[in-house]
């Protein structure tokens, strides 16, 4: 297995808007985070990926750029991100940008020129198509509901978003876009930032039929009309070779609609493609045919267990992944995965050692260090996310009930996971001293940094015990997977093992306590690490939410 500096590392998502505000506009900013390095640094976390903090009206809160090389206004200024980038390095960090690239924002130059007439020069920066039959060209349909193209009187015809209609997809066919993606990705490499979080990157290349497709279940037409097109690995590899090959940098791609089938096709390690992928095989589990606001699926352990196993065994040797259970776009990791009621600071850790034992780069979400948890705000007025009102509108449209939309809302909603972070017991938890964008959750008394950093048993104090423990102990990082009791539905348990050792992880995934399994070998095994005080007249017994890290000695 070759070593890499991004195999060792541990990221950490700053989702900035909702990270620390200094300046009292209610909208965290960079100087926010200059702040916090110190706190992430005692932490113990390597790299910082930083959601997209270029210039943009923020119509996806910054998923939609207007500028690669400036910052956004409400985030600082250039100096700040250098102040950031100079900070981190000084504490041996790195910084993660995040690139969005399959598309800009409709208020980019490039589309301002591209919508101005048919034979503007920057007209195939992006993707235009003559309506059919009265309509848009074809039935493709957009993330965040409705067609994925929009007509644009100016010139009477359809632009392709795939995301809002504020995100125009570049068209990557034209070697000038190309070029220009391959300029702004060196000049912030040159800057001496240390890699990027490439967005949605496997849709770049697109299929030019433009055929309409079955669209029944949204998921497989991820895979199947979005993702992975014919082009894909030509463009990566043409970025590699010319870009990314000439710096020591990682990628990261976010990955929906790539299957573990071609998953190594742009991880593998002689591909010259991407360093790693987040893959969604857990993350889309949930979700109806028509989305995440479509119905909730029922999804049990047996199947959580399988996407971790299957694609372990997919990357095996060869490929990288990050492993994740949260980040800006789903449900808060203690809500969906553990149990954020009762036993919220148990299940907490129990998730923080399986991300910190499982092979793989892991990311962790900001907040998740103190165990916030989603939110469940009445109003739909207090929701920020164009995903949410664009589905919302479409709900009522269709003369749906609210109730049932803000049901799903709560469970599935972005916004859960982007209040901002509960840094103190005061008002809006020390965020700002202004009007937060979104609000905080009312659960900032008894959940926030302040009170986790004076209790020793927090779960703050868990992760920095554990991304210490991952790296004293390398075999958690390169060493194979082995699962064992797969069929079991409530116990997720599993060997690491290379030649420097051997680990068995066990973790109890419900409310019940559980016999340990009689295992031969447990005698030879040292109980290094538990999410509990364990009695020695418990050594046999699994606790609600308990997890166990046992080591060959
Ligand atoms: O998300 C792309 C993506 O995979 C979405 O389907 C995401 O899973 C969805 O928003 C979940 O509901 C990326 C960014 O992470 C997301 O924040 C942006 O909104 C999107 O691309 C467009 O840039
Ligand atoms: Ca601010």
């Amino acid at each position: 297995m070759e070593k890499k500096w991004w195999k060792e590392s541990v990221i950490y998502q700053i989702y900035p808007r909702s990270f620390n505000d200094s300046n009292g506009d209610g909208i965290g900013d960079l100087r926010g985070i200059i702040e916090k390095v110190d706190y992430l640094h005692d932490l113990g976390v390597d790299i910082i990926w930083l959601s997209p903090v270029f210039s943009s009206p923020n119509d996806d809160n910054g998923y939609d750029i207007a500028d690669y090389r400036n910052i956004m206004t409400e985030f600082g200024t250039m100096n700040d991100l250098d102040e950031l980038l100079k900070t981190l390095h000084d504490k041996g960090m790195k910084l993660l940008m995040d690139l969005v690239v399959n598309h800009t924002s409709d208020e980019h130059d490039w589309f301002e020129k591209s919508r101005a007439s048919k034979d503007n020069p920057y007209r195939d920066y992006y993707f235009w198509k003559p309506g059919k039959d009265g309509g848009p060209p074809n039935n493709w349909k957009s993330f965040f509901g409705g067609s994925a193209w929009e007509l644009d009187e100016k010139t009477g015809e359809y632009y392709l978003h795939l995301f809002t209609k504020k995100q125009p997809d570049l068209n990557w066919e034209n070697p000038k876009v190309k070029e220009e993606v391959f300029d702004v990705v060196k000049f912030w490499l040159d800057k001496g930032v240390d890699g990027f979080r490439m967005d949605v990157i496997p849709l770049i290349s697109k299929r030019l039929e433009f055929a309409d497709a079955d669209f029944s279940n949204f998921n497989k037409a991820i895979e199947e009309v979005y993702s992975n097109g014919p082009r894909v690995h030509e463009f990566l590899q043409d970025l590699y070779t010319q870009v990314l090959s000439k710096y020591d940098m990682m990628t990261v791609g976010e990955g929906p609609g790539i299957t573990k089938e071609v998953a190594n096709l742009y991880v593998g390690k002689d591909r010259g493609e991407l360093s790693m992928i987040f893959h969604f095989g857990h993350m889309f589990m949930d979700h109806g045919d028509e989305g995440k606001f479509d119905t909730v699926k029922e999804v049990t352990l047996t199947d959580f267990k399988k996407v971790f196993r299957e694609w372990d065994e997919a990357i095996g040797e060869d490929g990288w992944i990050n492993i994740f259970l949260d980040n800006h776009d789903f449900p808060r990791a203690v809500s969906r995965w553990g149990n954020d009621k009762k036993y919220r600071i148990p299940s907490a850790k129990l998730l923080a050692n399986l991300i910190l034992t499982m092979r793989g780069t892991p990311c962790i979400y900001q907040g998740s260090e103190i165990g916030m948890t989603n939110v469940a705000f009445d109003n739909i007025e207090d929701y920020r996310d164009v995903e949410t009102h664009n589905f919302y509108k479409e709900w009522i449209e269709k003369g749906k009930s609210h109730d049932e939309f803000m049901k799903i809302l709560h469970i599935q909603g972005r916004d859960n996971v982007r209040t901002p972070i509960q840094w103190d017991d005061t008002e809006h938890a020390g965020f700002t001293t202004g009007t937060p964008w979104l609000k905080v959750n009312p659960n900032y008394n008894n959940i926030n940094v302040k009170s986790a950093l004076e209790k020793k048993n927090s779960i703050y104090y868990h992760y920095q015990k554990m991304l210490l423990y991952r790296k004293e102990h390398p075999t958690l990082i390169f060493g194979a997977f082995q699962e064992v009791g797969q069929d079991h539905q409530d116990l997720f348990s599993y060997y690491r093992y290379d030649e420097n050792g051997l680990y068995f992880i066990i973790h109890n995934m419900s409310e019940k306590a559980y016999e340990i399994p009689k295992m031969s070998d447990l005698k030879e095994l040292q109980l290094d690490i538990s999410n509990y005080k364990v009695k020695p007249e418990d050594k046999l017994t699994l606790k609600p939410w308990e997890s166990r890290i046992y080591r060959r000695v």
